[in-house]
Parts: structure tokens; sequence; C-alpha cells
């Protein structure tokens, strides 16, 4: 299972450098003989777990955490019209049992809307039972036909964190979308990770909502990626699925619902982010190790290092911690654990024993310092682990903010999106939209729900027909 160690690509070279860190820091073998199917291996798999505890965490405050089973026969798959026709082309179908054809074809779920939502018809019987509000984190697949990668576009998406929600009507949905967008930029800023709150455009949305709104982040070589969505499903899905309460005053009314979801794309904008061309850089929280100690031996001098070494082990055994006194080299063993984006590295040599002192550095940072070892404690890590969570955040909106420019001309727009983000103002006229994806090659991303890092006017005039337009992001997207 050793990855070699030879040296990354540079991060300039995103897409050669992603291949290789997912490799080599050991998140994902890529060797799997099936297209779009990884293997996750355990330290990337720990990363995974401390993630995905984090967005447990976050819905469990007040969601209930359920499990809905992988197959939905097609019968329920096909009744939404809309949602059915922006999926047929990437379901995968169980058709048989050992060699008897099956009697209703069972999809294996792109998403589980459809296996959900009967069963809300029978778990919702008045306007006590609402509003509603479950999670599963389960795998999901799709067919996709664009260039699958790790963790980014996946034939089986392993974390797919999906949340359903049912209210009395589309004001408290539209509420709920809103808690949701808390939600995830609680949980993005948990990760350090910038993030644009943007509406699609009508042309899209998720298949059968009445409104989307996406979490989209900007990736190294310029490209957004969508880390996230929230989808308004007002009562379509309701009156397909006739999922219905009774209200106080004795009356049918059908639900009103929402649902979000979030996928390893997290794990991914984490990784590819933060990273630089050591390796990767992990913010303290979900480092699978948050620590590490090195003890520089001399002959000689071995005993006394060591037992120096121990005792700061000691002192930090409530964080994730390693005391490498492996026979490797110091420098082999700073390659390696920068490699693995280790946030803290304690140092200790004889000199340092003798004077009862350790030599700190933070992955993120070239210069050393010397503390005594009496003034380590964890509250001092924990204050550290935060000024560290500050810092790449604030490398990485400096590095975002560069990659945003605002444009009014077509022909500057279309060559800035092959570097970056092009930020515009267009009306909400599709044919306006069409065009200006036509002409720059890229994707309208929306219209922003808010700038919170952006720098730029909300109002202004459309690029296309000079009406009253407001800011979008165009790009080009993963
Ligand atoms: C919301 C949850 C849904 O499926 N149903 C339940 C809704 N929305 S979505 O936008 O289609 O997907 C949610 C997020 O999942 C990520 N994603 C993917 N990640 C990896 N590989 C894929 N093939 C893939 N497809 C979607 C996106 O981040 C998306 O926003």
């Amino acid at each position: 299972m050793k990855a070699k160690a030879e040296q990354l690509p540079s991060k300039q070279n995103f897409s050669e450098w992603y291949h290789e860190i997912i490799q080599k820091a050991e998140i994902m073998d890529v060797r799997y003989p099936v297209k779009g199917l990884y293997v996750w291996y355990p330290f990337g798999f720990k990363i995974r777990q401390l993630v995905y505890s984090k967005l447990r965490e976050l819905h469990d405050r007040d969601h209930d955490e359920v499990y809905f089973p992988a197959l939905i026969p097609e019968t329920e798959l096909g009744k939404e019209g809309q949602h059915i026709k922006g999926f047929e082309d990437e379901v995968y179908w169980v058709t048989h049992g050992g060699l008897d054809p099956l009697d209703v074809k069972l999809a294996l779920r792109p998403t589980s809307e459809t296996a959900i939502y009967p069963i809300f018809k029978l778990w919702i019987r008045s306007h006590a039972d609402l509003p509603l509000k479950i999670y599963q984190i389960v795998n999901t697949f799709r067919y996709e036909t664009k260039h699958t990668r790790p963790l980014i576009r996946l034939r089986e998406i392993t974390s797919f964190k999906e949340a359903h929600t049912a209210h009395k009507n589309f004001e408290e949905a539209e509420e709920q979308v809103k808690e949701a967008i808390k939600l995830y930029k609680e949980f993005y800023d948990f990760l350090a990770i910038p993030y644009m709150v943007i509406r699609r455009p009508e042309w899209d949305k998720f298949p059968g909502a009445a409104y989307t709104i996406a979490f989209d982040t900007i990736m190294p070589d310029g490209k957004t990626m969508q880390i996230g969505t929230v989808h308004n499903l007002a009562d379509n899905f309701a009156r397909t699925f006739e999922i219905e309460y009774e209200d106080i005053d004795g009356e049918h009314k059908f639900v009103n619902q929402t649902c979000y979801g979030i996928s390893e794309r997290c794990i991914a904008a984490l990784l590819s982010i933060h990273g630089d061309d050591l390796g990767l850089i992990l913010p303290f929280e979900v480092s699978p190790i948050q620590i590490v100690i090195i003890p520089i031996l001399y002959k000689g001098k071995e005993e006394k290092v060591l037992k120096a070494s121990k005792m700061v082990l000691e002192k930090l055994k409530e964080f994730r911690v390693v005391l490498d006194d492996s026979e490797d080299r110091p420098g082999a063993k700073y390659y390696k654990w920068e490699l693995k984006g280790v946030p803290m590295r304690i140092e200790i040599g004889p000199k340092e024993a003798d004077e009862n002192s350790v030599v700190v550095s933070f992955r993120d940072e070239k210069k050393k310092f010397k503390i005594s070892m009496d003034e380590i404690n964890s509250e001092l890590v924990l204050q550290w682990a935060k000024e560290f969570k500050d810092r790449i955040k604030n490398k990485a909106i400096g590095w975002m903010k560069e990659k945003v420019r605002y444009f009014e001309d077509l022909n500057d727009l279309a060559d800035w999106i092959t570097k970056g983000v092009g930020l515009t103002h267009l009306c909400k006229n599709v044919d306006c939209g069409m065009k200006v994806e036509e002409e720059v090659k890229g994707n309208v991303l929306g219209w922003f729900e808010e700038l919170n890092w952006i720098d730029a006017e909300i109002d202004g005039e459309c690029i296309i027909c000079g009406g009253k337009g407001k800011l979008v992001a165009i790009a080009k997207t993963y």
C-alpha cells in the first residue's frame, strides 16, 4: 500500500497535481477496474470520517438521520415528469434477479427523492407532523458521461449527504432554504473553503425544483466546482406523490418541500484549495494527524531526546499526535508529513532537550520558533489551530479574489474565463442567458444571493440587451 515518495508536480499544473496527490497522499486508490469508481485508502477515509462527522453534527441539531433503500422501482422514479427527464440518461438499472428478469426494473438511486417521498406520504398525516426534517449519508449512482475524476465526478458517489424536509406552505419551505444555506455556510467556514452563493438560472436548476441555490468554489485552475445545492421543491413532488396533511382548520393541503445535498466534492475542494507544491494542507480539526513530533537523533544523545519527545507526546495526548521515531532521516520525515498535510510540527534535538524547549512550525509557513516545553498546553495548541485556519482561509480568499474579474465586454469576458471567473450583469431573460453562454463558451452560474468576499455592484445593465440586470458569475465548470 506504500505510495511512492517522488516529487509532486507543481500545483500550477493542477490536473496532474490533483491526480498525483490523490494517490501519493493515499486518499484514493484509482486502480479499481470500473470507470468512475474509486477505493478509499485508510488515510483518505479518516479525512472523510472527520469531515462528515462535522456535517452530521450540524444536521443532528434539528434533523433526524434515516436510511432509505438503494433500489427504486421504475414506477416511482418515473412519476415526477421533470425529475425523470433530468436523470434518465444517468440511471443504472437492475433488470434481473439471478437469471430471472424482474417484473419492475429497479434503479440504483441517483438521488433519493423518489425513494423517500412515497414513504413521506405515509408518515405525514396532520400539521402536527410538520416540519419533517431528515437526512441520510449514502452512496448514489450516476452514469456520468463527462470526464470522471476521483471525488469530483463519480459514477458511485460514496458520501452523498442528502437532506429532505416537508413544510406547511411555500413560505416555510423558503425559510428552510435559508436555514440550509446557513448550515452549509457554517460547514464550509469550518473547512476554511471560500464559496459563492448563487441562484441557478432556470435551465440549470435541479430537475423538479422551483429553484436551486448553489455553493460554488473556485478550483486552482480557475474552473468553478459546485460543492453543494439547496433546492426549493415547492409542492411539485407533493402533488405527484400525494403528500398531504390536515391543517388546523380540517382542510387537506399539499406539503411544500426542500432538499439539499453535499458530496465528497467537499473533500476535493478541501485538498485542492489549501494544498501546495509539497502536498496537502489540512485544517487541524479534519487532519487525521494533527501534530507530528520529530526527534532529531544524534549518536549518543538519543535517549535524552526521545525522553523529551515522549514527554511532549504525553502532554498533547488529547490530540491526534504521532511521534515519528522511525529510522528515516529528518528530511525524509518532514517530506512525508508535509505531503500528508499535518498542520503542526514539533522538533526536538539534543539542544532543545537540554534547554527543556521545542521548535514549533506550521505546515503553511516557512518559519520556525522555539518555545519552552512548560508553555505548551492544549489551550495554546487550540489557539494555534485557530490562527492556522484563519491564515489558510484568508490566503484562499485572497487567491480567489484575484481569480474573479468584472467585465462589460464579451470578448474580454470570453478570454478571462479560461483562467478564472467572470462577473457581469445579466437580465433574467433566458435568451440573454443562452446568448452569453454561446458567445463566451462558458456557463452562467447564476445570480448572486449574497456577495460576502466578492467586490462588485449588484445592479447594472444586462451585457446582452442593456436592460435591467443583476450581477452574475460566468465560468468554465467542473
Ligand atoms: C439534493 C440532495 C440533489 O441530488 N437531491 C438530494 C438533491 N442535488 S444535486 O445537485 O444533484 O447533487 C447534490 C450535490 O452533489 C454533488 N454531485 C456530485 N459529486 C460527485 N460526483 C458526481 N457525479 C456528482 N453529482 C452531483 C454536487 O456538489 C451537487 O451539488
